[in-house]
Order: structure tokens, then sequence, then C-alpha cells
């Protein structure tokens, strides 16, 4: 498990099924499935490269949706629900005044409807009412990015709060006119939460859980879909170099619970709060909520080496349910700022 510790509850209340000749004896659970991906996990440093236009364009985009069967972590499987086969969703980044073209797709593959809605959008939910594609069919909208920020889009269908938890959400940040302030690095993350019918760490398929997901009380809480993804016992630490200004963007898909986002041994030197973009960021802010159906963006500096761990500090869910992730800062001590042995 991770270095965080993931310490699964031994009880599994709501679940408990005699086991069956031949059925796993541990819970109820039935066997882990094989998957469809090796890793559902985005790659948080895969974000599109700032705008360098100045001038209104038109964006063609094509975003498919998907169901595929992953890992949480080794040896739990469950049956996620995507945008493009990652969670969160590919970010899309355009200019304040851009119009956006946007084809979406469901999977041949798919067993039910998905559609879209971006928070950036002025329309009807969104554009989900004129994105509702069954299986195999497509949908085009065209919008014109009309006010600035980084916004969450997300499935928004009936059924939309299990579509969220299953992955179903994604960021769209709309740069204003004059763009952002550079920076060294940009980091894009997505958190959410899965209810399933097992405990954390329980090997097995997981089902999802709808009672779990009504009471709001999830089995994991996650970063980019698995837990511990970003740290030694996942795909590792994202590393960045001493020095560098990171901007780090945070999807909170929910679809339920507020995130308590904080940098574990650094500080938000500047926060975009609730991801507006009009206004100048707050400056050192230590923990910020970031509310279900939002992003936040936020700058760190990285004066000394060692490790950055992005958590809710709701902490039960850093501990026990998945939410961490690290960056680790490479580069010689600066025993001046932080010596640890003086
Ligand atoms: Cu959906």
């Amino acid at each position: 498990m991770a270095a965080a510790g993931c310490i699964g509850s031994s009880s599994n209340e709501g679940n408990q099924e005699e086991p069956s000749d031949g059925e796993q004896e541990d819970g109820g659970l039935e066997s882990a499935k094989s998957v469809d991906v090796d890793r559902i996990a985005a790659d948080p440093t895969d974000v599109p490269a700032p705008v360098d236009w100045s001038e209104p364009r038109t964006h063609e985009l094509e975003i498919e949706t998907t169901e595929r069967t992953a890992e949480i972590e080794p040896g739990v499987t469950f049956d996620y629900m995507t945008f493009g086969d990652q969670v969160p969703g590919p970010m899309i980044r355009v200019r304040r005044g851009d119009t956006i073209r946007l084809t979406l797709t469901n999977s041949t593959e798919s067993a039910v409807v998905h559609n879209i809605d971006l928070h950036a959008v002025y329309g009807p939910g969104g554009g989900a009412d004129d994105t509702m594609v069954d299986p195999g069919q497509s949908a085009t909208i065209e919008f014109t990015a009309m006010y600035p920020g980084v916004h969450v889009y997300h499935c928004a269908v009936p059924d939309m709060d299990m579509h969220i938890s299953a992955g179903m959400y994604g960021a769209i940040l709309v740069e204003p006119e004059d763009g952002l302030p550079e920076v060294d690095r940009e980091l894009y993350f997505g958190q959410n939460e899965i209810y399933t019918n097992g405990a954390p760490g329980e090997e097995g398929h997981h089902a999802f859980d709808y009672d779990a997901m009504q009471n709001e009380e999830p089995t994991y809480v996650t970063l980019n879909g698995e837990a511990y993804a970003f740290t030694e016992n996942g795909y590792g630490p994202v590393t960045v170099q001493k020095g560098e200004t990171v901007r780090i963007f945070h999807a909170n898909g929910g679809p339920n619970l507020m995130s308590s986002w904080h940098a574990i041994g650094n500080v938000w030197s500047k926060l975009y709060r609730d991801g507006s973009l009009a206004s100048e960021p707050d400056r050192y802010v230590e923990t910020t909520p970031v509310v279900p159906g939002s992003v936040a963006a936020a700058e760190i500096d990285t004066p000394v080496p060692g490790p950055i761990k992005l958590v809710d500090h709701a902490l039960s869910r850093v501990v026990r349910k998945g939410m961490l992730g690290v960056i680790q800062v490479e580069g010689e001590p600066e025993p001046e700022i932080f010596n640890p042995d003086p």
C-alpha cells in the first residue's frame, strides 16, 4: 500500500454475503476482472500548451465516451465510465471569444447513453441537452467561450452522479484575452469519490454501490481515478526541479464531497479561487475549498527539494481512501530555508 497507508477496513457492512462453494471467501466480492485499459489515471503533465494566439479561433474537438474496466489500485477492479479512456477527461484549453465545435461520440462498446455538460457554456444544460448520445452515435454542438475561467465538464444524463463517480468529468480552461502569467510547469489533476460494495484495498471486483452514494459514504476518494496513483506505490511522483513555479489545476468532479485542497510542505502562493481568472489571485493560502463541480487553479513555488503532497485535508480520505499525489522537487538542499539537521 501507499506511504500514507491504505488501511482497509475489516468491516464490510451491507455486503456480507454467504460465500458459496468456489467463490472468494474473503468478503463476498467477485474475483477481479481482466482490465480493458492498463491505466485509467490521466497523466498530470498532459496539459495543452498555453494560448499563443490573440484573435478568436475556431477549434474542432472530438471526445469519445467509453466504459472500461480498470484497477482502482492493484488487485481492485472497477467498471469506469470515461471521457477518452482516462480520469479526469482530457483538458480543453481555449481563449475567451473562441468558438468550439465539439463532437461527442459514444463508443460502440458502451452499454448506456452519455452526454457532456460544460460549465464554460451558455446554453441548455451546458450542452448536455444536445449531446445525448446512444452507443455508437455522435452529436455536435458549437459554442463560443464567452467568459474566462477554468471550469468542470461532466456527464449529465439522469444517472449523472453515478456517471461522474465512475469517472466522467474533466476541465475546460478558458484563458482571459491577455492570457495567464507564464510559469515553468503546469499540472492537471482531478478528484472524485468512488462508491463500491467493497472496502478500501479489498481485492476483487468492486461493483458500484448506489446506497453508499446516496449516503455519501465513498469507498475511495481518488486523485485521477486511482488510489495513490502518483506515489512510489503507483506510477511514481511527478518530478519537478527546484526553483520551478508550478501551476496546478485541480478539478473536483465529486459528485458529492467538497475537497479541502492542500499541498503538504508548501502553500498556494497564488490561488485562483474557484477557478476564477477574472480577478487577481489570492496570495499564500494554506488550504482552499474546491467544491464539487469546480476547478481550482493555484501556483506553488519550489524553493527546497523534497516531496510536496497534494491532499484533501479531510485526512481520512488521504490515509484510508486513496486521495494523495506527490510532487517530488529535485535539487540541492537549501539549509537557509529548511535545515533538517541544524
Ligand atoms: Cu455518462
